[in-house]
Formats: C-alpha cells, structure tokens, sequence
C-alpha cells in the first residue's frame, strides 16, 4: 500500500493555530487524493502514534506543553509520558522503523548562518537523520533562514543525492531558485520511483531527498524575503535564542514581518509536497510489483 509519512513540529511549532490545524488535516487529505494513505507522526502521552487521529492532531496544534522532538529528545518525551511533535529527524527515524518509504515535509533544516564571524555549530539533526535512512523525502529545499550554500555542502559530503523536482536547480524554500544545483533532475514520480528503487538496491542507506519548487503564484524571490529573514535573526541574536527555540521563532517572526505572506507560502508548499510524495509513494507501489 502507497503510505506517506507526515511530520509534526510543522504543526505544533512551524505554523500557528488555526492555521496549522487545518493545514495538517488538508495534506492528509492531498494525499488520499492521490491514491495513498497518510499517516502523520508524533507522541500523545509519551506514545509514539504512527497516524495520529483528528483529535490527536487537535491536541498537538492547541496544547500549550508540546515539546519539539529531535532524535536525541526522544526518549526523554516517551519516557517521561510528554506529548511531542517530531521533527524531519524524528519522524524519519520512526517512519521508518514502522516499514514507510516516502515522506514529505516543508523545508528541511540544514546549517544555520554564522553570526557575525562565529560559527554556531547549529546543524540540524535533519541532515544527520538523511544520511542515516534510506527513505524518499519531499521538501522544498531546505528552509531559508538557513545557510543554504553551507547546508548543500553538508548533504553532498553526507552522500545524499538530491533530487530537482521538474527543475535544474534547489529550490529554497519560498522561492523557486537558489543557486544551487541538483544532482539529478526527474520530471515524473515513476522517475524517482525508479531512482529511489537504484539506490536501495545499491544498499545505500541516505535518503533520496526530492527538492520541489513552491507554486509559483505564491513563490517569494529571494530578494523579497531575505531583508525580512535578516530582520529576524538580528532579533534571534538579541534575545539569546537558542538550539530548538531558533526556527520556530524565526518563521513566526517571519509570518509577522511579511504580513502573513511567508505563512501562506509556506501553506501552499506543504500541500504541494504531500501531493508529489503521494504519487512517489503511488509509483513505487507499482515499479516494485513488476
Ligand atoms: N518545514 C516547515 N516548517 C517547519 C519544519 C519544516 O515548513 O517548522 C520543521 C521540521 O520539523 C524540521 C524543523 O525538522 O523545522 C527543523 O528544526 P531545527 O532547525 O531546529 O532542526
Ligand atoms: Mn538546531
């Protein structure tokens, strides 16, 4: 059966209620549309659910105490009976371990910028957690408040091979073009299918992480976003944050400067995302029956 993982931090940290409620239910339902079962990932009560229900969902878009979870907060939130909301890493880690193959998401994290001179050895997990299982990731290129030069670096020494979805070049995030190059192009999803299919026979353990440019009515050119993004971080920087507490508080700083327009971008890219992992998901049901 087709299946498509779905994170949660999106949810609980990434996007505000009610907006991140809504959202959730709608890429569930994108993905039914395309013919596959989605089945999206968190903890209620120091549980790990593999397809949370509609109250579940509730729950992680409303509770005040839900704790982002990282790979390395994992046991911490189970052992201790919290509610949780997983993140590219944790929801790999965990999709994986229940037998799933693809897998979307927004943006990925990656490395975050120098401040000033300093490098803040903030790396996201995400990119360790690519290296590590052999799934299909959609995302829209890694999020842009990142270091995207010094992220894609990380990916091509880690060994995943990125993927242009019907484009030459990494998307970043709100906006179609970074830059950036891909390793491969494949316009259809019986092209990745087909790739994703290589790579595990060649025992490869990374992920195959599908880049998708946003839609372009909703894109945001880099130069439009960046003097906001800059905005931010100053603002990241003077209120000391820290470790989890940095990419949730720069997307909602984000949401505020850009008079919600970051957020409906971000919205319509999620929904993309689910729609193309839903028919990668539908193509490799098929190409493996053969
Ligand atoms: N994509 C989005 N919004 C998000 C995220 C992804 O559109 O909020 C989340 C993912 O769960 C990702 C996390 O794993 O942001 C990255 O957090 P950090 O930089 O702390 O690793
Ligand atoms: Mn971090």
């Amino acid at each position: 059966m087709p299946i498509v993982a779905l994170e949660s931090t999106v949810i609980s940290h990434g996007l505000p209620f009610p907006d991140n409620e809504q959202a959730a239910l709608r890429l569930e339902d994108l993905v039914r549309t395309e013919g596959a079962e989605p089945r999206t990932i968190g903890l209620i009560a120091g549980s790990v659910i593999v397809g949370l229900n509609e109250g579940q969902i509730h729950r992680l878009a409303t509770a005040k105490e839900v704790k982002k979870v990282s790979l390395r907060d994992l046991p911490v939130v189970a052992a201790n009976g919290m509610d949780g909301a997983t993140t590219v890493a944790a929801t790999m880690h965990l999709a994986h371990r229940a037998g799933i193959r693809v897998f979307a998401t927004g943006g990925i994290g990656g490395v975050h910028r120098s401040v000033g001179t300093n490098q803040t050895w903030d790396v996201s997990t995400d990119l360790e957690a690519l290296a590590r299982y052999p799934m299909v990731v959609v995302c829209a290129g890694a999020k842009a408040i990142l270091d995207l030069v010094a992220t894609r670096e990380v990916l091509e020494t880690r060994g995943v091979t990125v993927v242009g979805y019907q484009t030459d070049e990494m998307p970043a995030f709100y906006s179609i073009t970074s830059g950036l190059s891909v390793d491969v192009r494949c316009d259809t999803p019986e092209e990745v299918a087909m790739l994703a299919r290589s790579k595990d026979e060649l025992g490869l353990s990374q992920a195959l992480l599908v880049t998708v440019p946003p839609p372009a009515q909703v894109a945001i050119p880099a130069s439009e976003i960046e003097p906001a993004i800059e905005v931010a971080i100053t603002e990241a920087k003077s209120n000391s944050l820290r470790s989890a507490e940095v990419t949730p508080f720069l997307l909602k700083r984000l949401g505020k400067i850009t008079g919600g327009r970051s957020l409906a971008t971000n919205i319509s890219l999620l929904e993309k995302n689910a729609r193309v992992a839903a028919q990668i998901a539908v193509a490799m049901a098929t190409t493996t029956d053969r």
